[in-house]
C-alpha cells in the first residue's frame, strides 16, 4: 500500500487491523455457533422402563471361612451383612473346628457351629446386631436390619 500522509496512513492501517481482527473474531464465533449447531443433537426420549418386580428377599448368608478363628473383623463373610427384615440368615461354617454365631449381649446364640456345619436365624426387627464367636471372641461380624 502506497501511502503519501504517513500518519493518515497509520490510522487507516489500524483501522484495516481492527476490522480484519473483527471480522476474524465474527468468524471465529460463527463457527463456534455453527460447530456447536451440529454438534447438537436431541436428546432421545427416554425409553420408559418397565416395572421391576421387587425381588422377596427371604434368605442370606455368611460363612465362617478356614482359620476363622485368627482373623478378627473377617472371621465372618461379609462382615458387615445388610439385609431387609424378615430376611433369615445362615451362617455355614466351612472351616475344620466349630463356631458360633452369638449375638452380643446374648441376643441370639447358635451353640456351637461344627465343621461343615450351619445355623440360621430370621431377623424380624430393624437395627444393628453386632455378633461374635463366643468360642473365639475376636471373631466378630455385625447383621444390619432395615
Ligand atoms: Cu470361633
Amino acid at each position: 500500500m502506497n501511502c503519501a500522509a504517513p500518519p493518515a496512513c497509520t490510522f487507516f492501517h489500524l483501522e484495516a487491523l481492527m476490522l480484519s481482527s473483527r471480522l476474524v473474531l465474527v468468524s471465529a464465533i460463527a463457527l463456534l455457533v455453527t460447530a456447536c449447531g451440529s454438534g447438537y443433537s436431541a436428546p432421545s426420549p427416554t425409553p420408559t422402563p418397565s416395572p421391576t418386580p421387587v425381588p422377596v428377599e427371604s434368605g442370606s448368608s455368611i460363612s465362617i471361612p478356614t482359620g476363622a478363628s485368627t482373623l478378627g473383623n473377617r472371621a465372618f463373610n461379609p462382615a458387615n451383612l445388610d439385609i431387609a427384615v424378615g430376611t433369615t440368615v445362615t451362617w455355614t461354617n466351612t472351616d475344620s473346628i466349630a463356631h458360633t454365631s452369638t449375638g452380643d449381649g446374648n441376643a441370639w446364640d447358635s451353640g456351637s457351629i461344627a465343621a461343615r456345619g450351619q445355623f440360621s436365624r430370621l431377623f424380624g426387627t430393624t437395627g444393628t446386631f453386632p455378633y461374635h464367636c463366643a468360642i473365639h471372641p475376636g471373631m466378630v461380624g455385625t447383621v444390619t436390619v432395615h
